[in-house]
């Protein structure tokens, strides 16, 4: 049983203090310590929130319904230096084709920044010359597209040619970026990552990373409240491989459950990443099974939404999971 699992169950009489839980917050009041009669009320909405499976996201035009099967974004990377995948769609009639061949993705997230451990920062115009075209087409063909950038230009630029969601791997470190999400209505991802990711993967050292990550998402979906996003927008991510070793990656997806506690939707990315090469010594190429071991475990754990290279495949794996949830 999780730990908040675990605390969710306890007698109220032995209720443990709220000290060693940092990550009981709910509604913005975090529970430090008091009586078991003091608390009830806290830990009922956070029994609440931590129950809620059925989510609708509105987005301009429609709605993303969480609650039945796991979604999948498609990632879409229209760079020369992703870590898996780059250079190969960095034309954009490539990345088209690409993405409408992405059978059964519910969401296309398309990026022209690589976010690799000690990648190099692209331009505004550049990022935005890489990825317009490419989210027009799609957005044109009726696809359901997100941006991947932590940039408010290409972000607005990325809205106007049809994106209607914005995946922030800062989650609103820029308030402009939160300003523009606020404006254009989408909603947002917001994901957890300790650093930057020139120094992100430089010895990554957490007290409790799980609580650490909860704590952080929890002061981002505030930024988030306090432009004008609302909750209803609002999805989150712990940011598998960003400033984390393999052993805090792997203890993330172990105690993904605790984050239902934060009450909205769990996005989550481990395609292809370097844990998985570190468990199995496979390179990049070669990940493919050991993503979708890392997928079912991440639906059969609560992940509302996995953001994959290997659509199809792992579509069927996520597909599996959600029969034996
Ligand atoms: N991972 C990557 C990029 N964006 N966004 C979210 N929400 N969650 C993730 O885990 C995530 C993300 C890194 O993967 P990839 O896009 O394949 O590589 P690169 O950043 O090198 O383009």
């Amino acid at each position: 049983m999780s730990r908040v699992a675990r605390v969710l169950h306890a007698p109220d009489a032995t209720l443990p203090r709220a000290a060693s839980l940092p990550w009981m917050i709910h509604d913005g009041r975090r529970i430090r310590t008091g009586t078991a009669a003091q608390l009830r009320p806290d830990f009922r909405g956070l029994l609440r929130d931590y129950r809620r499976r059925d989510f609708v996201v509105p987005y301009p035009g429609g709605s993303l319904k969480f609650g039945g099967r796991t979604l999948v974004m498609g990632v879409l990377n229209v760079t020369p230096d992703s870590f898996s995948d780059g250079g190969l769609l960095l034309d954009p009639e490539r990345a088209v084709a690409a993405g409408l061949a992405m059978e059964g993705a519910d969401v296309l997230d398309v990026g022209g920044e690589s976010t690799r451990p000690g990648a190099d920062p692209v331009s505004t115009d550049e990022e935005i010359r890489r990825v317009e075209p490419v989210v027009r087409a799609l957005a044109r063909r009726g696809r359901l597209v997100s941006i991947d950038t932590a940039k408010p230009a290409v972000a607005r630029a990325a809205f106007a040619a049809g994106a209607r969601i914005l995946n922030d791997v800062t989650a609103l470190a820029d308030p402009d970026l939160a300003r523009e999400a606020a404006r254009a209505r989408v909603p947002v991802v917001l994901m957890h990552m300790k650093g930057t990711p020139r120094t992100m993967q430089r010895n990554p050292i957490y007290g409790d990373v799980v609580a650490e990550i909860v704590d952080f998402l929890h002061g981002r979906m505030d930024r988030a409240l306090s432009v004008g996003i609302p909750r209803a927008r609002i999805l989150l991510d712990p940011g598998i491989g960003f400033g984390k070793s393999p052993d805090h990656s792997l203890e993330i997806l172990r105690r993904l459950e605790e984050f239902r506690s934060l009450g909205r939707p769990v996005v989550v990315g481990t395609s292809r990443k370097s844990f998985i090469g570190h468990v199995l010594g496979r390179p990049v190429g070669e990940r493919r099974d050991g993503t979708a071991a890392t997928v079912t475990a991440a639906v059969l754990r609560g992940a509302d939404m996995i953001r994959v290279h290997d659509v199809r495949e792992m579509a069927d794996a996520a597909r599996m999971a959600d029969r034996m949830k």
